[in-house]
C-alpha cells in the first residue's frame, strides 16, 4: 500500500471527489480516502506519483509528498 497525504478535505463530498480522481488512474487499486487522517491509501501498480499529485491539485486539494 502507498499513502498520499491530502490537505483541504473537509467533508465526505471532498473524500468522494478525491477518490474519484484517484480511481481514474487504471494503475491504482483499492483506493481508500480517509477524511480524519487526511490521506489516501492505495495499491499502486506503476502510476507516477507526480501525476497523482497533479490530479489532486487540479480538483482543489493540496497533496503532500
Ligand atoms: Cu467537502
Amino acid at each position: 500500500m502507498e499513502t498520499l497525504k491530502i490537505k483541504g478535505m473537509s467533508c465526505q463530498h471532498c473524500v468522494g471527489a478525491v477518490k474519484k480522481a484517484l480511481e481514474a488512474f487504471p494503475q491504482l487499486a483499492e483506493v481508500n480516502v480517509d477524511l480524519q487522517a487526511g490521506e489516501a491509501t492505495f495499491v499502486n501498480k506503476g502510476a507516477d506519483r507526480q501525476q497523482l499529485r497533479a490530479a489532486i491539485s487540479k480538483i482543489g486539494f493540496e497533496p503532500g509528498e
